[in-house]
């Protein structure tokens, strides 16, 4: 088996086999979508979200659309990662000097835990869209820190540890609007505060379409013997707007910002009907992988179409394997990227 580095046991892991007629390395889940149309008073969807595992439960933090179409983040707790409770209210935020603060608004948030502590980092207003970020060590208290990078950016996603004493944390630049364009950067800070050592990661494009208008951070990468497992986003636009579908890459282990293998497939795209049905069609957008050290098994949560919370599984190795065969160096990425 593939060794996996600094993840710990799920014994719990929402899990399935893989159906005998599945054509790709990732399967979804028979029970989709985990997460359906208005799960709380006043809200209408909830969908690209963090969940992660803490003292044998799975806690979630969701992406919730008010039946307004504001977007917000909000929690919720789980025994098995499947059937949720889901709080009556958005998180509340303070600020480093106890003051509440409250993003207008807050969107695509990873989970993911740095040392002794949990961090979410989304989408929120700065001045048009850019990266918000926030600690948590007891999911109580939210510490709302100052924003990491410039507007206008989104899909950011920090790294589980620090590589060579730095704290990094991949992004994707983008504009005001719905972004026809965008790579993806890696940052690195000594202290979570001050963020520099910016770096190109990987592009757009490939010899395939899906990836071709734009790519994307998905879940925090895990750390195998190879380097840094990922899964991102890639998007195609065609006669009837974008298609958002799931890809993977493995990225190296001391300076991430070299890729060194990605593959030229996707991995999952929107076939299922509720992928292709929704508030935004053809939407495979995953923000979280659980993985289990014991078994090399991952459980990716993914919105479906901006409509839905679903789930999909694979194994660490399938996934690398298949990664590794499919492999396509595109364009620069090979590079250190500075
Ligand atoms: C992106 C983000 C995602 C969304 C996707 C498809 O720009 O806003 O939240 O899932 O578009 O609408």
């Amino acid at each position: 088996m593939t060794k996996i580095l600094g993840e710990q046991n799920i014994p719990n892991l929402p899990w399935e086999e893989k159906p005998e007629n599945c054509p790709g390395p990732i399967w979804r889940y028979s029970g989709n979508p985990v997460i359906n149309r208005h799960p709380v008073d006043k809200i209408a969807r909830i969908f690209n979200s963090g969940v992660i595992y803490k003292d044998g439960k799975f806690i979630g933090v969701f992406r919730a659309e008010t039946i307004a179409s504001l977007p917000h983040l909000r929690m919720g707790y789980s025994d098995d990662g499947i059937n949720w409770k889901i709080d009556d209210h958005e998180i509340n935020f303070v600020d480093e000097d106890g003051k509440p603060y409250r993003p207008y608004y807050a969107y695509d948030p990873r989970l993911v835990k740095v040392e002794d502590a949990y961090y979410i980092i989304w989408c929120t207003e700065f001045y048009g869209p850019a990266l918000g970020i926030a600690r948590t060590y007891d999911f109580k208290t939210f510490v709302r820190l100052e924003n990491p990078l410039l507007p206008f950016n989104r899909n950011g996603v920090l790294f589980p540890r620090k590589v060579n004493g730095m704290y990094k944390l991949i992004s994707r630049v983008s504009d005001n609007g719905h972004t026809p364009f965008g790579d993806i950067f890696i940052s690195e800070s000594p202290d979570m505060r001050y963020w520099g050592r910016h770096r190109h990661v990987m592009e757009k494009g490939g010899n395939g379409w899906w990836q071709g208008l734009k790519i994307g951070g998905g879940p925090a990468p895990i750390e195998i013997e190879d380097g840094w497992l990922m899964f991102y986003h890639g998007v195609i636009n065609n006669c009837n707007g974008y298609v958002y579908s799931i890809g993977g890459v493995i990225l190296d282990k001391d300076e991430p910002s070299i890729v060194k293998y990605r593959c030229k497939y996707y991995l999952m795209t929107p076939e299922a009907p509720y992928e292709e049905v929704g508030f935004v069609p053809n939407v495979c957008f995953p923000c979280t992988s659980l993985v289990d050290k014991k078994t090399g098994r991952i459980a990716i949560y993914y919105g479906a179409a901006d409509t839905y919370l679903a789930l999909a599984f694979t194994t660490v190795d399938e996934v690398v394997k298949y990664i590794k065969e499919n492999h396509e160096g595109i364009g620069r990425d090979a590079d250190l990227g500075r």
